[in-house]
């Protein structure tokens, strides 16, 4: 069993601010990833909590992602929203164009936010959801590097590709997904390996294409595909849709810009805002009613809705105000901060 250490919101808040900052995150930077970090702690979303504070020191250390980088957010078309990250992470360039991409998609009914020339290291889940409790229903999806096999192949071409949604809902918490399109996100075969445990067989194959539970020979290897074919369609689908059309970079690109760094990936994301009362006017809210039965339908057969293991978790969090972190990577983290 793994030893953890209980630690409060407010503390690894601040202990999150201080890592980054003393390794030369400017503070908006700073408070934009301990935001998104600390809320994956929180809801227990462990590939994406803290530990990823270690990717974000590496990659500072490493020469690649400005920290100090001013995004610019620029009112493209009327349904078009671009947020240049100029080489500093996504999750900055989110917050400033999250109120344009807002205010677009309730003139236009849907509007996009492109964003570009971006490191990427974080769960979409804190951005869909955000955008879903200012009353819009929300996409997002972004490439990464090319660790995934497409079905039937062995050669890697696919990031892992997250694919979120949100559905604003009349009470309580927004329907919201979040998953990598590949059986797992890399993050969680690297916690594995981290914890010297197995993976199952249908995860990953090695180098030599062979199906394999060892981590450490699967992050050498390819990732698999989530749903076979379908899978591999909806993975295209991000690459091309987060890449070309908007002019960034493919999982393959990326992978090439790293250069062997092994740090985040480089290359853009898409989110789509769609404002139901644009569509279905003063009738939005009886048809947001009828989602509702879709909802009921799932969890009065015992099925649960995604998210609402996260949502659990974060009331627990919430309550005690405190969140739990293996006691291994609080140390590491505790670490990292430079005096
Ligand atoms: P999972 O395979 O655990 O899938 C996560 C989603 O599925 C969540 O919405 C989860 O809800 C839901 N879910 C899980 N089990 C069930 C169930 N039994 N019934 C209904 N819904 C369920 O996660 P992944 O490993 O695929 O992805 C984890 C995270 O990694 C994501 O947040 C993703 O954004 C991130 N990621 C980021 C990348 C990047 O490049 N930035 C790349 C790849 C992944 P719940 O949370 O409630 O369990
Ligand atoms: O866990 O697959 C992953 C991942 C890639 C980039 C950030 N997270």
């Amino acid at each position: 069993m793994t030893d953890t250490t209980s630690i409060s919101l407010d503390d690894a808040f601040a202990l999150s601010v201080s890592v980054l900052v003393s390794n030369g995150y400017s503070a908006d930077h700073a408070n934009a990833i301990a935001k998104v970090v600390c809320a994956g702690q929180r809801d227990e979303c462990h590939s994406h909590g803290l530990y990823r504070l270690l990717g974000c020191v590496r990659t500072i250390q490493m020469g690649k992602v400005d920290g100090t980088a001013v995004p610019e957010i620029i009112d493209h078309a009327a349904g078009i929203v671009r947020a240049d990250a100029r080489n500093g992470y996504s999750l900055l360039a989110f917050d400033a164009a999250r109120g344009m991409l807002v205010d677009k998609a309730r003139k236009s009914g849907i509007a996009a936010l492109a964003i570009n020339h971006c490191y990427h290291f974080s769960a979409l889940w804190p951005e869909v959801e955000a955008l879903a409790e200012d009353g819009v229903v929300a996409i997002a999806m972004t490439p990464s590097h090319n660790w995934v096999a497409p079905f039937g192949g062995r050669k890697p071409v696919f990031g892992t590709n997250p694919l979120a949604f949100a559905w604003p809902r009349p009470e309580g918490h927004p329907y919201v997904f979040d998953f990598a399109t590949s059986t797992v996100a890399r993050g969680e075969i690297e916690l594995h390996r981290g914890a010297g445990k197995a993976i199952p067989a249908d995860w990953a194959v090695d180098a030599d294409g062979a199906p394999t539970s060892s981590a450490e020979a699967a992050l050498a290897g390819a990732m698999t595909v989530f749903g076979g074919y379908k899978g591999s369609a909806l993975s295209t689908m991000i690459e091309l849709l987060a890449g070309p059309l908007i002019g960034d970079l493919s999982s393959m690109e990326s992978n090439a810009h790293d250069n062997g760094a092994g740090v985040a990936p480089y290359h853009g994301e898409l989110l789509l805002a769609f404002d139901p009362t644009a569509f279905t006017g003063s009738s939005a809210a009886a048809h947001a009613q009828r989602a509702e039965v879709i909802f009921d339908a799932i969890v009065d057969q015992g099925a649960r809705l995604p998210s609402q293991r996260r949502y659990a978790a974060r009331a627990r969090s919430l309550s005690r105000g405190m969140m739990d972190i293996p006691s291994a990577l609080l140390a590491e983290i505790r670490a990292l901060v430079k005096s």
